[in-house]
């Protein structure tokens, strides 16, 4: 491989203490990124900005009862009305980069979609990841993106009170840079991964996001994306 060409993994990476932790990155406006992908296989919304039901709205419709919630960073839209909304044209895909589940990292992988009609800055969009896994120091690469890597940040947040299958989520967010997210259109693939500071390995078998039978692209439900710190889609464990 000529080394000229390679492309460092480790731009974009953001390295927290646990709590709270640090911003996304601030790199450099990408490499040549498209605007938005044009949805290969990764379950492409239908033109028409249907959901086809997906069945999910029952599933999802134990969202918000259940054990003591810590101050929730994001609020349910209630114009919305996201627990019932089966065709939300805002969702996020999710595919198992890596199914071992006591290894050292975690590689979640996303297609965020737009079924909509209207365009969407990515600027304005978070997606969760929500896991288990005590205090080490964990460090977010993107490994490809195609928006541009260079566009996408990740960060770590403890939850002051534990939920059900997590302590923990990774947020993944986009630099203006990132631009616009047409309507009927997708990201296409962002390829997380995620390590612990020392390599020490994970459990993700108690992970709340963590699903090893994805082997492709398909709406998750148990990563959550916002609009503006607004849960459009998914539900908190
Ligand atoms: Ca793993
Ligand atoms: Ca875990």
């Amino acid at each position: 491989m000529d080394p000229a060409a390679f492309d460092p993994p480790k731009v974009g990476t953001t390295v927290t203490t646990g709590v709270g932790g640090g911003g996304g990155a601030r790199a450099a406006t990408g490499s040549g990124s498209s605007a938005t992908g044009s949805l290969p296989d990764a379950g492409s919304p239908s033109s028409n900005g249907g959901g086809g039901g997906s069945g999910e709205a029952g599933g999802r419709a134990d969202a918000f009862v259940g054990d003591a919630i810590d101050a929730p960073s994001a609020v349910v839209d209630a114009s919305r009305d996201v627990v019932s909304c089966p065709d939300c044209p805002l969702r996020v895909q999710y595919r198992c980069g890596d199914t071992n589940a006591t290894d050292n990292q975690f590689k979640p992988q996303l297609n965020v979609v737009n079924a909509g009609l209207g365009s969407v800055q990515l600027s304005e969009l978070t997606v969760r990841y929500w896991f288990s896994e005590g205090t080490t120091a964990e460090m977010f690469i993107c490994d490809y993106a195609m928006i541009g890597q260079t566009n996408v940040t990740g960060r770590f947040e403890a939850l002051a009170t534990p939920r059900a299958l997590a302590d923990h989520f990774l947020e993944i967010g986009f630099l203006a840079s990132a631009g616009s997210l047409a309507g009927s259109s997708a990201t296409g693939e962002i390829q997380g991964r995620c390590q612990k500071s020392d390599y020490s390995p994970y459990n993700e078998a108690d992970d709340y996001s963590f699903d090893p039978s994805a082997a492709a692209y398909a709406d998750a439900p148990r990563v959550t994306l916002y609009r503006q710190g607004v849960l459009v889609w998914g539900t908190e464990p």
